[in-house]
């Protein structure tokens, strides 16, 4: 049977997950499969964290902050010391190659999606909640700076129309690796006859080798790496070469979200007025271009595939994007929020518990097991859910909440659920989902 933990056992369970991750020098993304620190995982880390200590919570977002290159790009992993991950420091080489990165500690060559000002607007009140006011102040004064310089890396070298929409190099970048959103453009990249050998390390550390990604779709990952390598990750020619180039529109409504975020943090604290205009100038743009992407045809927003220019109409959680940002008609933002808790997505009738998938089960391609191609992510119906907070959508992101804490009662913190059984998938005492649990539970 299922077990179903309460809520203060289950709190404590994911204060146990968090401190079992803990390797001193930072809280890896899972115990096995991920020994190091990811970019977007450390933000949500973060955020669970504060509620239990937030000055350790400032320590970890400022050790991903620590890592941040030359140029202002937030690198999608920090390495820690160990071993068993694949690719690891040396396949990427990216010290080696590029002067902006840093030689300690070693991090990997490109990006994941700009969650952070959302995690430093969560410690900061959090903290302030608590009476620490000192460690939010401290806080805001270190790490505001690093993520305005962030986002300006992010406008300045992925915005390749000058629309707002900003562009992803590589799957990994986005955050969702083997979303069908990606199979066209994936189907571009051609790995060389020249693509180093390699041996994956990932299978064997999940159930099944259906919860990870292909050896294809692996293949084209590493040859995206050799691209880059070839270029020596310089930003630019990165963009000019990669034979992946996507406008991804869920990092594009991230970023129009964190802007705002970060804009309002920057009034608080008296930064630069100049700077905080920029970020809501940034935040408009994205947002307009969020809004652009909208399918009147399957009422989604679209990725827009850059080297192939055409859009991409996939079906995905992704095309809710402009929820988390605003900028659409109210009657057109009206039917997405529909359609999102109606019986294609939350509220299908065979769903364990109301919460979107990442792809609906209505949808062909739709494969409960298999990675971001059906499964639910726990961490995905947070930025929903704290997005609809924002938004003033307090019931929709109640909803949400509860049928969260409903599949996560069984305690596994598992990387991803089945959407249909809420059985646990891929790996277990996953950080993020221990650490939205908490945030819920708060
Ligand atoms: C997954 O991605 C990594 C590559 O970056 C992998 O599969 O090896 C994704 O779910 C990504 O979103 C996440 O940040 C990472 C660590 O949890 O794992």
């Amino acid at each position: 049977m299922r077990p179903n933990l309460g809520s203060v056992q289950l709190a404590a369970s994911a204060a146990w997950t968090l401190s079992g991750n803990d390797i001193g020098t930072m809280i890896t993304a899972a115990p096995r499969l991920y020994p190091h620190m990811w970019s977007w995982d450390t933000a949500f880390i973060s955020i669970g964290l504060a509620h239990l200590n937030v000055a350790r919570a400032a320590r970890e977002l400022e050790t991903l902050l620590g890592a941040q290159w030359r140029d202002g790009m937030i690198p999608h992993i920090v390495f820690s010391e160990g071993t068993g991950y694949f690719p690891g420091p040396e396949r990427w080489g990216a010290a080696e190659l590029n002067t902006d990165a840093p030689d300690s500690p070693r991090t990997s060559g490109i990006c994941q999606p700009p969650v952070h000002a959302i995690a430093l607007r969560r410690i900061v009140d959090i903290a302030r909640s608590q009476g620490e006011r000192d460690v939010a102040f401290r806080l805001l004064r270190t790490a505001w700076p690093k993520l305005y310089r962030w986002h300006e890396w992010l406008v300045r070298h992925r915005d390749p129309l000058g629309t707002g929409m900003l562009a992803i190099v590589h799957g990994w970048e986005s955050g969702m690796d083997n979303s069908p959103r990606w199979d066209i453009p994936y189907s571009a990249v051609v790995p060389g006859p020249d693509l180093p050998a390699y041996v994956r390390l990932d299978r064997g550390l999940v159930a099944e080798d259906a919860e990870r990604p292909s050896d294809a779709e692996y293949d084209r990952y590493l040859w995206l790496i050799e691209e880059m390598r070839k270029v020596r990750y310089d930003a630019d020619a990165v963009v000019r070469t990669s034979s992946f180039l996507v406008g991804d529109v869920f990092v594009t409504a991230l970023f129009a979200l964190a802007c705002e975020v970060l804009a309002d943090l920057g009034e608080e604290s008296g930064q630069p007025p100049w700077r905080v205009r920029q970020l809501r100038g940034w935040a408009r743009r994205s947002r307009a271009a969020v809004a652009a992407a909208h399918d009147p045809l399957t009422g989604l927003a679209r990725d827009r595939d850059l080297r192939g220019d055409r859009w991409l109409s996939t079906r995905t959680i992704a095309g809710f994007a402009p929820l988390l940002c605003g900028g659409l008609p109210a009657d057109t933002e009206k039917a997405m929020l529909a359609t999102l808790t109606g019986p294609e997505w939350a509220g299908h009738p065979a769903l364990f518990a109301r919460i979107p998938p990442s792809v609906s089960p209505e949808d062909t391609g739709f494969r409960p097991r298999e990675y971001w191609r059906g499964p639910v992510w726990p961490v995905i119906a947070w930025l929903f859910g704290w997005a609809f907070e924002q938004r003033g959508w307090q019931a929709e992101a109640a909803h949400l909440r509860s049928e969260c804490l409903r599949l996560a009662a069984d305690g596994s913190f598992a990387e991803y659920y089945h959407p249909l059984t809420g059985e646990p998938l891929g790996s277990r005492q996953q950080s993020w989902t221990a650490t939205v649990v908490l945030d819920w539970l708060h």
